[in-house]
């Protein structure tokens, strides 16, 4: 009997311990708990205020420096660096193919940094150079889509701050190519700073993520590898395709021609006054600039131009008149899309 109540007695003070122990733990993380919804608060409030007062702190895009917050009173700020050169973030060589066709919506929602016109800048590092990318265009839309599905995510691995310029030559005259693309130099420059223009044909695409669109010490020739011509130049002055330069070396070859109406010439014109003014290209290796033209056939209003022989052979001579300095075209519209800016021009036609 008195074993019993020894036993009872003893599991009673255990009983009784145990609760007390289960009570003081409940409470203490009851404390902790409300301590940590207090400390969230306050930290979610302090983050709100600071916005307000500073509208600039870490926002996409943005080439304002970044605040770091070390207590109620303090910020440093911490001024955003210049992206590393070569992009670490590029991966080389690249499978480019056409035959499932891709849509605007698609490549739009594959591309959600983008802002309105086709522009876009690195988030966390300010970008080497301000680009603008040109586009002479007339009726091939296909071929524009696949040059920003592929091209858009390759410039943002790039990190470039560049924009894209379609330039769409209105009517139905005979096409002229590097009139419209100095259209393209003086209205990218309406709209932002570049310091640099790409001037790229719409059907050719880049094998290789590591032939960066931008400029270089000298004018730079970077399709110089293409599949239509065996992955080599087709001659040593070939300055067709795609090619880069700075605004200065633009300007001192007084832009490009005015006058080569219809197909080809017009990209010799534009190597001779290169050289003429003692510039030498620039290009990357034969492995990097490789790049695939969409083929297609000969475009309406783009024959072969009878006089390109003639004019190739008289750079020297009419380079100062005609050019930059006596373009003229007339806006006849400017469309914003996410992918790009295209804007129509009425650029007149080839003199009778
Ligand atoms: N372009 C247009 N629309 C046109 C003509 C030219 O958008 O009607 C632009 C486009 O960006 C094109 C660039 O101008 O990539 C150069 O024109 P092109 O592609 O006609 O020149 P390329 O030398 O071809 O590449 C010439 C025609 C080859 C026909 C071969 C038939 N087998
Ligand atoms: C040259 C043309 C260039 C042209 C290049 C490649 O003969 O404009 O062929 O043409 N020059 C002259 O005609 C004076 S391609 O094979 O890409 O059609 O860019």
């Amino acid at each position: 009997m008195r074993d019993s109540s020894v036993n009872f007695n003893f599991l009673h003070r255990t009983c009784t311990l145990v609760v007390l122990l289960c009570f003081l733990h409940i409470s203490v993380t009851v404390i902790y708990y409300v301590r940590s919804l207090d400390l969230r608060q306050t930290f979610v409030q302090h983050q709100q205020t600071h916005n307000q007062r500073t509208p600039n702190v870490v926002r996409q895009g943005s080439d304002e420096p970044k605040f770091i917050s070390l207590s109620n009173s303090t910020e440093i700020t911490e001024p955003l660096e210049t992206c590393p050169d070569p992009s670490p973030i590029l991966v080389g060589p690249l499978r480019i193919e056409f035959n499932t066709p891709v849509s605007l919506e698609e490549v739009r929602n594959e591309n959600p940094r983008l802002r309105d016109g086709g522009r876009y800048k690195p988030q966390d590092c300010i970008a080497l150079q301000k680009v603008a990318i040109i586009i002479p265009f007339r009726n091939r839309d296909e071929h524009l889509r696949f040059w920003l599905y592929y091209l858009h995510p390759i410039l943002q691995r790039q990190q470039l701050d560049y924009g894209v310029y379609i330039i769409n030559q209105a009517g139905d005259e005979t096409f002229n190519r590097a009139k419209l693309l100095n259209v393209g130099y003086a209205e990218a420059l309406k709209e932002y700073d570049y310091e640099c223009f790409v001037f790229s044909d719409v059907d050719l695409i880049p094998m290789d993520d590591r032939n960066t669109y931008k400029c270089f010490s000298q004018p730079r020739h970077l399709s110089v590898s293409m599949d239509k011509f065996g992955f080599r130049l087709p001659y040593n002055q070939y300055f067709g395709g795609v090619s880069s330069m700075s605004k200065n070396q633009f300007l001192k070859i007084n832009g490009f021609p005015n006058n080569y109406w219809g197909w080809g010439g017009e990209d010799d014109d534009i190597y001779n006054r290169l050289s003429s003014k003692g510039m030498s290209i620039s290009r990357p290796s034969g492995v990097i600039g490789k790049c695939r033209m969409i083929r297609h056939e000969r475009d309406k209003q783009n024959d072969p131009n009878p006089q390109r022989f003639d004019r190739i052979a008289h750079t020297r001579d009419t380079m100062h008149k005609d050019g930059i300095n006596s373009l003229s075209y007339k806006v006849v519209k400017v469309e914003k899309d996410k992918l790009f800016t295209k804007i129509t021009v009425n650029i007149g036609k080839a003199p009778r």
